[in-house]
């Protein structure tokens, strides 16, 4: 079986996966995997056709949660990603019946199941041939993946949007058309408009459903109570665990990119949600075996599961890993009783470090504290803000992004979400006049209010142009949110970006040619040198 996958930050060799994947995909798992975008691809057309709203709300909603379950480290299981290829199948009999028709491959190809993984080199990334088409095109399909989480988590919580419904339908149809590079770089700019009206609709939902982000203390110690540790980017499950651990004995703790839980008022309220255990997503192995409870991931990024945790560990939504057992939505609800039951017979955590970590810098406290910024601008006292946004991950290079935090001068601020931070979040690199030195807003789809922070600060400055604003760019990346937040950045004109820890595999030479001629986007090179030219905003 082959299999080609050039998605993520760790592509092998940086250029594809094409034994099995770094990320620990196997080649058949990729391969159900393409065949499922392919057929997304065509659910897509065929639902365009049909002139329904509601058909077209439906189609989107079950198109986005199959791009979700094949973002890098979010869905292991073959027998998972099969059944939503069966489902696609079945909603492209019920759009036929309904009128729709077409007879692209995408939307007619049929085969018993045993078969499904001979379609590979029809299906699979490598199946269009022009190297700059391809990229283009995989850069868009990995910009919707982000978007298409990111739309879900909202649209879980009750908030949705036609107009990005309808974008993820035509752009998945569009990927199945031949269009030649200028089209497909203009489409590459209205992913990013959309990215960054998905993640204001997410902002907005998280917002009004549990409160506006404030500056948190959030513990980052232990208590002597079991607890159960939960992990990703869904904050509903995690309002369902509270709630649903409330007077049982058990503690709940955050792991990676649900820390930002911390800061949301509605959370707060609640005495045994007690901090954030570990560090990001690829100390798993360590910080799991250690946590001793039960734990539960909502979204990537789950890693291949070791023997020390296997017998405890859960996945809920998008998230699957083989032989782990997922918790469903029954009747809308979901119940954790089966994991808060483990979690009464288990051990405390073990203890990994004592003290807190400071958070909750989200675009409304950072506009309470507007005034104070803008001051500590004005009298020179603040010189720069960098933006270090976006994922950690297991490579070493990723050790620049702590280096620059170190280097930076004491009068610069990093402004940060994502798991990004867990590289400089506990450096205690101090404050300036009460303001901390490192502000992180949330998760990586709060990039969103570092961008209404710029733009804010450009208001507040008179500028034309946010790239006059004393704000340099250097993004780590790793999966496809980062892609979708990389693309909203391009899209608001942010311009000499710096991307790293390397440059993704899937740009060809000709494409990053563009997005150096257009916006100026460059490559990291070693932290002092970064941060020299960051602080005279080259
Ligand atoms: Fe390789 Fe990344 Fe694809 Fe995994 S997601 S197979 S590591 S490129
Ligand atoms: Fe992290 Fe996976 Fe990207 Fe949401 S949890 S930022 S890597």
């Amino acid at each position: 079986m082959e299999m080609f996958c050039y998605q993520c930050q760790e592509a092998a060799k940086g250029t594809g996966c094409n034994v099995s994947g770094v990320c620990g995909k196997k080649p058949e798992t990729a391969g159900y995997q393409d065949l499922l975008l392919f057929t997304l691809k065509g659910i897509s057309l065929l639902a365009l056709q049909v002139e329904d709203k509601e058909i077209i709300n439906q189609t989107a909603k079950f198109v986005s949660q199959g791009l979700f379950a094949t973002i890098t480290n979010a869905n292991f299981d073959d027998h998972k990603i099969k059944l939503l290829i069966s489902r696609a199948l079945n909603i492209r009999e019920s759009l036929i019946t309904k009128g729709a028709s077409s007879d692209h491959r995408a939307a007619t190809w049929q085969d018993e199941e045993e078969n499904w993984l001979n379609l590979y080199s029809l299906v699979g990334v490598l199946s269009e041939k022009n190297e700059d088409v391809r990229s283009l095109k995989e850069l868009i399909l990995y910009g919707l993946k982000g978007i298409a989480a990111y739309a879900d988590h909202a649209q879980v919580l009750g908030y949705e949007d036609e107009s990005l419904w309808g974008f993820i339908l035509q752009t998945m149809a569009v990927l199945l058309e031949d269009k030649d590079v200028d089209e497909l770089v203009a489409l590459t700019l209205r992913t990013g408009e959309n990215a960054v009206a998905t993640m204001a609709l997410l902002d907005k939902a998280n917002t009004e459903t549990y409160g506006s982000p404030e500056i948190t203390q959030v513990n980052i110690s232990v208590g002597s109570n079991p607890g159960i540790l939960i992990s990703g980017h869904d904050l509903k499950d995690m309002e369902t665990l509270l709630k649903q651990t409330q007077g049982t004995g058990v503690d709940v703790y955050t792991h990676s990119e649900m820390l930002p839980a911390n800061y949301y008022p509605k959370f707060k309220k609640y005495s045994h949600f007690v901090g954030n255990y570990g560090n990001a997503w690829w100390k798993q192995d360590k910080e799991f075996a250690s946590f001793n409870g039960p734990i539960l991931m909502t979204t990537n990024c789950i890693v291949p599961v070791r023997p020390a945790y296997k017998d405890r560990i859960y996945t809920t939504g998008m998230a699957g890993f083989p032989d782990v057992p997922h918790i469903d939505e029954k009747d809308g609800a979901k119940d954790f009783s089966k994991i808060i039951e483990q979690a009464k017979k288990c051990k405390a955590p073990v203890e990994l470090e004592k003290g807190s970590i400071v958070g909750g810098f989200a675009h409304d406290q950072v506009l309470a504290l507007a005034d104070k910024v803008v001051d500590a601008v004005k009298q020179g006292a603040i010189k720069r803000f960098v933006v270090m946004a976006g994922c950690d991950g297991r490579q070493k290079g990723r050790s620049y992004f702590t280096d620059v935090a170190e280097t930076l001068p004491e009068d610069t601020i990093i402004l940060t979400a994502g798991c990004a931070k867990y590289r400089y979040n506990k450096l205690n690199l101090g404050d300036i006049g009460g303001i901390p030195r490192v502000l992180d807003a949330g998760q990586c789809n709060d990039s969103y209010s570092l961008v209404v922070i710029a733009l804010k600060l450009k208001e507040v400055f008179e500028l034309d142009d946010i790239n006059d604003l004393p704000i340099s760019f250097d993004i780590a990346w790793y999966e496809q949110k980062a892609v979708a937040v990389l693309l909203a950045l391009l899209s608001l004109g942010v311009k000499g970006i710096r991307l790293g820890p390397t440059l993704p595999a899937f740009l060809s030479p000709n494409v990053v040619n563009v997005l150096v001629e257009n916006f100026n986007i460059k490559p990291i090179s070693s932290a002092e040198e970064d941060v020299k030219a960051i602080m005279v905003g080259a």
